[in-house]
């Protein structure tokens, strides 16, 4: 049977299109540690029929009629979220992530509050409050950095730094940092200075949900995730808090920053959601942590330097510049050409410019749902090791590109059937 045959007849260049990435992602050695696969059930639900129905306003107060299907939808979507979090309140209409932030800081903060986040360029994300983004330029942003020995959270400085600038809101919750987060020192932190905890968990939900990781709740007031991320759902995110910022969120998704919910998105969350509470899903958020160690392990072996010396999740960030002589971005070429697709990301105190930084940055949530194991990071460690060093000479990094693929075969990706392509 034809594949996408309604694509063909319609749109043949963009089901082309769609094929190729299948095959780029079936293919490559996919380490960038905030993508992942998504399931055939979570695909199902994105691509379904709810994308045609509009929404505006919550379930049983909507402002258009038909909402029958879609009001249970969403019901169980936040019913599945507020029990995987364990907190009382949940609203999952946010688009993505920085909405999500957005949202939040809207409901509990004025314009010009303080807030603390960790800088950008030790890990933290641009809505975190950084300068150039909308939460640096509404809210006083103070950030806070890791500590220069260790490149660890330093909570005696945060803790310093806050009864100084005394913030209305503590963000923790980060995109680089390769460690375990003290959610219990937050808490602690902020209940000194009277401040709000407001968790972004993002890249560490999925392992929070397998139960690798600790979870901020429900010590923290607010909370967000995206969740496409180690969560392996659809292109979306969420936001929980506590009973009190309920209403105050709710309003400040709609009518405050969006229209109509992407019912299609809801659907695949709930489906998400659901498969995160099962065995299976427990034993890959541990595989994930299991694969990371000891991919460190082995980068470490090479002579790469590992910001703060290895990992406790998903996501190892290495030093290219000082450890091989080659920015972070020269790296993440030539890992591309070796059918490696990472990342260049600065590293705390980086002497280089972001756009030319020292480290890389690299996950194993997308390797890990493929059913790779310690064997394969072995490999992987070494391919990565030799196209780092042989950065110029295009024929090693093919070599090594054929020989990822060659691996890749074996490995199935969720949601995507080879079959199709014959
Ligand atoms: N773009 C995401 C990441 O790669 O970490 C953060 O939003």
């Amino acid at each position: 049977m034809t594949y996408l045959p309604a694509l063909k007849d319609t749109d043949p260049t963009i089901r082309d299109l769609i094929i190729t990435e299948e095959k780029r992602e079936w293919d490559k050695m996919r380490l960038i540690p905030s993508e992942n696969y998504a399931s055939h059930a979570v695909m199902e639900a994105t691509g379904s029929c709810l994308t045609n129905k509009y929404s505006e306003g919550y379930a049983k107060k909507r402002y258009y009629e038909g909402q029958q299907v879609v009001d249970e939808v969403e019901l169980l979507a936040i019913e599945r979220a507020k029990e995987v979090f364990n907190m009382p309140h949940a609203n999952v209409q946010p688009y993505s992530g920085s909405p999500a932030n957005m949202a939040v800081y809207h409901a509990v903060l004025e314009h010009g509050d303080t807030i603390m986040g960790l800088a950008l360029p030790h890990g933290g994300h641009l809505t975190h409050g950084w300068k150039v983004n909308f939460s640096g330029k509404t809210y006083h942003s103070s950030p806070y950095e890791l500590d220069q020995e260790t490149e660890l959270l330093n909570y005696d400085k945060i803790l310093e730094q806050a009864r100084e600038v005394k913030p209305k809101m503590i963000i923790a919750g980060y995109t680089a940092y390769p460690r375990t987060i003290d959610w219990t020192k937050f808490r602690e932190i902020c209940d000194e200075v009277g401040a709000y905890f407001h968790a972004d968990t993002s890249h560490i939900t999925g392992l929070i949900a397998g139960g690798v990781h600790p979870s901020p709740y429900p010590m923290a007031d607010t909370g967000i995730t995206t969740s496409h991320k180690t969560l392996r759902g659809p292109r979306g995110a969420l936001i929980v808090c506590k009973e009190e910022h309920a209403e105050k969120i709710d309003k400040a998704i709609m009518p405050g920053l969006q229209g109509g919910p992407h019912n299609n998105t809801t659907a695949a969350i709930a489906v998400a959601l659901k498969e995160s509470q099962t065995p299976e899903f427990k034993a890959y958020a541990a595989q994930i942590v299991a694969n990371a160690k000891a991919l460190a392990e082995k980068l470490n072996s090479h002579g790469f330097r590992l910001v703060t010396g290895g990992t406790d999740n998903h996501l190892i960030l290495f030093e290219t510049q000082a450890s091989k002589g080659i920015s972070g971005r020269d790296a993440a070429k030539a890992l591309d050409t070796a059918g490696i697709v990472t990342n260049c990301n600065t590293v705390p105190f980086d002497p280089n410019p972001p756009f030319k930084p020292s480290g890389v940055r690299i996950g194993t949530p997308a390797i890990t749902s493929r059913g790779m194991k310690e064997d394969e990071m072995a490999k992987l460690g070494d391919w990565m090791s030799e196209a780092i060093d042989n950065a110029s000479d295009e024929a090693v990094l093919k070599r090594i590109a054929g020989e990822v693929e060659e691996l890749c075969q074996s490995f199935p990706c969720p949601g995507i059937t080879p079959e199709n392509w014959q």
